[in-house]
């Protein structure tokens, strides 16, 4: 019997068939898609539609293998939402989370309430595109929206609502709101309050692995399958993917590796102190009751956007002859740190790392491996500084760093992280968001009992990577470096 996992980031998303058997677990992919944001006038929009056609393009081709899965589940990137009428249908497009007109209202919300009030209540890093942040800017702009909306659905649980029919919150995503209170186990109607957004567009947000519907019969009846259960994995992809982290111990760090590099460990309650805000940590809730003491960091966006630049003006260049050309270019010319906020917005990168380096009187990265050395190089260095975070808020010493997600593929970023950090990289699996999301839907089904084993069963069925530390004295008199150069408060945060 399979199940099957739609998992969705930022740039593409998949559609993956799950076996479970007495040899372990294996994936099938089915469907892969792109992603791409639309910019519609001047907002930047996510293709819902377009999204919501591959997933039922997805099952057809499961049809087509002639499968039945026994249950499937969508988890996706977090934060964006979209809003429903009084008949149900959706009100307007949903917004991308880096859209240009949520700039700016972190700083004035949390002037008005205070950080220590927002994290008090939620335990959630500030990140200027939370919902609530989003939430805000509508309600203030006078939204039309906002008017007639009845219900709030993130965007799995919008997807889920067109196959199923059913409008259901689920918990992993609703915590990175920064709008759920965890403590009360609820949306938090204080920051509701004062955004003037009304709590009856929110439902009881549900834990993972809670069947949530079946697939609509009017699907089910267009593609010639029978009735699929649907189920609220973890819906969050970063929940997902850390569900998936083939540990073996309680205490472990990891590195969730897309369009955003996610650190951090996982925890049993949520750690809020005035040390993990000084930090800007967050605390987003995961799946078997578990919690991530984790930060962002912006990840291989940069580099991802760098490769599209270059394709617009017509010097494209394949994923690995840039790795070659970064391998060969000058190691650690120029270094800068990934979360400056001039880095967040999509366009032009590369201007914008060479400005950083003008202004911190470092050498100007010119060509393309010399950029993506420098950007690897920076990122792995950040990772340092998270990882030394991350066991100081924690209290714990690792004796190494899992890296899951599509960006392990980046071999020369697997290695540069081992030599940064000074401890082995574990790489696998490389699908761990999808992999996550199937563990989940075989806890429902009762085929894992919990989330410890279908680790064991991951780690006995997926290849891991170890890439072992060198040129450890380099690495050091870089990250010296780096640290001087991104001593701000600012950049810590
Ligand atoms: C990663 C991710 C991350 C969020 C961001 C919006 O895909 O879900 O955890 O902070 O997207």
């Amino acid at each position: 019997m399979s199940v099957l996992a739609y998992d969705l980031g930022a740039g593409s998303g998949r559609a993956l068939l799950g076996h479970l058997n007495d040899r372990g677990m294996e994936t099938l992919e089915i469907h892969r898609f792109k992603n791409e944001p639309v910019k519609a006038g001047e907002r930047l929009h996510w293709d819902i539609l377009r999204l919501h056609h591959e997933l039922l393009e997805g099952l057809n081709l499961v049809k087509q293998k002639g499968e039945q899965p026994e249950s499937l589940g969508i988890d996706s990137w977090a934060v964006d939402f979209g809003l429903l009428g009084s008949h149900g249908e959706l009100l307007g497009n949903p917004y991308h989370y880096r859209d240009a007109q949520f700039n700016g209202m972190m700083d004035q919300v949390r002037k008005e309430l205070t950080s220590q009030r927002i994290f008090e209540r939620t335990g959630i890093q500030f990140l200027s595109f939370n919902t609530l942040y989003q939430l805000a800017t509508l309600k203030r702009s006078g939204s039309p929206m906002l008017n007639e909306a009845e219900r709030f659905l993130m965007i799995p649980d919008l997807l889920r609502y067109f196959l199923t029919g059913e409008a259901v919150n689920e918990f992993t995503n609703a915590t990175t709101t920064q709008l759920y209170n965890p403590t009360i186990g609820h949306w938090d109607g204080e920051l509701l309050a004062h955004i003037g957004i009304s709590e009856t567009l929110f439902g009881e947000a549900v834990m993972p692995g809670t069947q949530v519907g079946q697939l609509r019969s009017s699907i089910c009846s267009d593609l010639g399958l029978s009735a699929i259960p649907v189920i609220a994995v973890a819906e969050h992809d970063t929940g997902s993917a850390v569900v998936a982290v083939p540990a073996t111990e309680r205490s472990f760090a990891y590195l969730s590796c897309g369009t955003w590099s996610l650190m951090g460990t996982e925890i049993d309650h949520p750690a809020i102190s005035s040390e993990s805000l000084a930090l800007n940590f967050t605390n987003e809730g995961g799946a078997g009751g578990t919690f991530r003491l984790l930060k962002n960091i912006m990840g291989l966006w940069i580099l991802q956007e760098c490769m599209r630049e270059w394709e617009r003006k017509g010097q494209g260049i394949s994923y690995a002859e840039l790795l070659s050309r970064a391998e060969l270019a000058p190691p650690f010319a120029s270094l800068f740190d990934p979360d400056d906020d001039r880095f967040m917005p999509a366009g032009d990168m590369t201007s914008r790392i060479q400005q950083y380096c003008r202004d911190t009187g470092q050498a100007e990265p010119q060509d393309q491996g010399a950029i993506a050395r420098s950007i690897l190089e920076s990122l792995a260095l950040k990772y340092r500084r998270v990882l030394e975070w991350t066991e100081q808020l924690s209290r714990q010493s690792f004796n190494g760093l899992h890296m899951v997600g599509g960006g392990i593929q980046n071999r020369l970023l697997c290695q540069w992280t081992a030599n940064s950090i000074g401890k082995p990289v574990w790489a696998g699996p490389a699908e761990g968001s999808a992999i996550g999301n199937m563990a989940v839907q075989w806890m429902a089904s009762g085929a894992f009992k919990d989330i410890w084993e279908a680790r064991k069963v991951i780690r006995d069925s997926f290849p891991v990577t170890d890439y072992e530390p060198k040129d450890r004295p380099i690495w050091e008199e870089a990250y010296g470096r780096f640290l001087r150069l991104t001593a701000s408060p600012k950049s810590q945060a």
